[in-house]
């Protein structure tokens, strides 16, 4: 990836000098927009053809890479036999760019074209994925990098990292079996009795180089932390059988942007030996913690910046499924280094992903404190049985949006009242978390937050500039399909 980046880096570039101008309705002029097709390929996993979808370039560059202070230039072509809508997760488009089929615009019909078009205020590691049906399991995401010109002296080299969660099989089949309830019932039972009463222990394993090992014991309660059976779990598409070797310097200094693009899946992303410094959680800049360790929710990314070791080394980065041994990862190697095959399961299971990080995160750009204009509570509602999910009782469709004003100060108390843990993502800007379970704290700006299972409570608030109409949903896209979403709308 980090190869692509640069290749990528160098034909645009090229491309800024060799192209000729346009020059807009302002007067200024503009770079070409970048073409992305949707479109579908083959990839091979566990050894298996499977036919997949792709966010694609003519340049085989996947995703965006640019810098802040730019625009956004893209024309989305759909080359696919099905409507499609890609979301810019984490950017600030006006809303009508925000690619949710039918809230921003109709999804795109097959051989159509969208353009988009808007400025990029912020840099920091973002993505793309489609917001249509299930197209994000059948792998179609992008990382969408905006790198921050004031760093671009800095000897340091960018590596992308993109997880997913892949299955063989059809997640419409998925969903409608989870909603059968049976099977998964069993499931679930079995789980909480494996794993419910194991994670106090796993915790102590828990490193953040810090020895906070933070408060995850589930408290002997049941909750079900994986319902979905996935056949692999794959970092920029290959699976630890063929991982991804980067190649760095010895003494290197390396910035990971980790994308979690799972559909259903948490991770830990786990640096093995080394100690890793955390400056970045969903593009947002926080005060550096150290670690060794770190949770990564659904749809959440971390940036990471790690100095390696001087002399040849091969140093795997993981992503390890929690509640599971399954895990998945890329390797960095310097040239010449011993390069050994990596097991897809560690020697024991991951424990919960919990707020144990999110509560010791600052922002480095916090809001200004204001107390709320409004505060609105919204409980994460449903159940297995049936596999029905939604806030505060009701499902997308059925659901009241949510009531607020242009220029209001906002809090959002998401209260679970569910054994699942929900990664709750609000579209339009991003929040800051200002409370965990009744303890206030000037927290993390992000865009995704994990509100834990049986009970867990997050409020976070952010100030309603960016007018339009938007979503707020769990990002575990299998409780989203669901019905667990809702809209908010303010207008000047
Ligand atoms: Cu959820």
């Amino acid at each position: 990836m980090t190869e692509f980046t640069r290749r990528e880096f160098l034909a645009a570039t090229a491309a800024a000098a060799l192209a000729p101008a346009v020059v807009s309705s302002v007067g200024r002029a503009a770079e070409a927009p970048i073409v992305l097709r949707a479109e579908s390929r083959v990839i091979e996993v566990n050894g298996k053809a499977a036919t997949m979808l792709h966010i694609g370039r003519s340049d085989g560059v996947s995703g965006v890479y640019t810098e802040a202070g730019r625009r956004f230039r893209v024309n989305l072509e759909n080359h696919l036999g099905e409507p499609t809508l890609v979301h810019w997760h984490g950017l600030m488009p006006p809303y009508q760019q925000d690619g949710v089929p039918d809230i921003s615009q109709p999804a795109l019909e097959p051989s159509g074209v969208y353009a988009y078009d808007f400025p990029l205020a912020a840099p920091g590691t973002y993505w793309m994925h489609s917001h249509f049906g299930f197209q994000e399991q059948r792998l179609m995401a992008a990382p969408l990098i905006i790198r921050d010109p004031a760093e671009s002296g800095l000897d340091e080299q960018e590596v992308v990292v993109m997880l997913h969660d892949f299955t063989f099989r059809d997640p419409d089949e998925i969903l409608a079996e989870l909603q059968m309830g049976e099977a998964h019932d069993e499931m679930a039972m079995e789980k909480s009795a494996g794993d419910g009463h194991a994670k106090a222990n796993d915790m102590a394993g828990m490193d953040m180089a810090s020895g906070v090992t933070g408060d995850m014991t589930m408290g002997g309660m049941e909750m079900d932390l994986n319902d979905i059976e996935f056949d692999a779990y794959l970092a920029n598409d290959r699976t630890l059988a063929d991982p991804e070797v980067v190649g760095v310097e010895p003494g290197g200094r390396v910035r990971l942007r980790i994308i979690n693009a799972a559909a259903s899946t948490n991770f830990f992303l786990d640096l093995g030996e080394r100690v890793g410094e955390l400056i970045a959680v969903d593009g947002l800049p926080v005060a550096p913690v150290r670690g060794r360790r770190f949770p990564i929710a659904i749809a959440q990314r971390l940036d990471i910046r790690l100095r390696l070791p001087a002399g040849q080394g091969a140093y795997p980065v993981f992503a390890h499924r929690e509640g599971d041994t399954a895990r998945t990862g890329i390797l960095l190697a310097t040239p010449g280094a011993r390069i050994d095959r990596l097991a897809d399961h560690a020697g024991h299971k991951a424990p919960a992903v919990g707020l144990e990080l999110e509560r010791r995160l600052a922002a480095v750009h916090p809001l200004d404190p204001r107390p709320a204009d409004r505060t609105h509570v919204i409980n994460l509602t449903g159940s297995m049985k049936g596999y029905i999910w939604g806030l505060n009782g009701v499902a997308y469709g059925d659901h009241t949006p949510l009531d607020l004003r242009q220029g209001e100060r906002i809090e959002i108390a998401f209260r679970n009242k569910t054994m699942m843990a929900h990664p709750m993502h609000m579209h339009g800007l991003p929040f800051q978390v200002v409370e965990i379970d009744g303890e206030r704290f000037a927290g993390a700006m992000r865009d995704t937050v994990l509100v834990p299972a049986n009970g867990g409570r997050v409020t976070v608030a952010f100030d309603a500039v960016n007018r339009g109409t938007w979503v707020m949903h769990c990002h575990n896209l299998y409780h989203m399909a669901a019905g667990m979403m809702t809209t908010l709308t303010y207008v000047g």
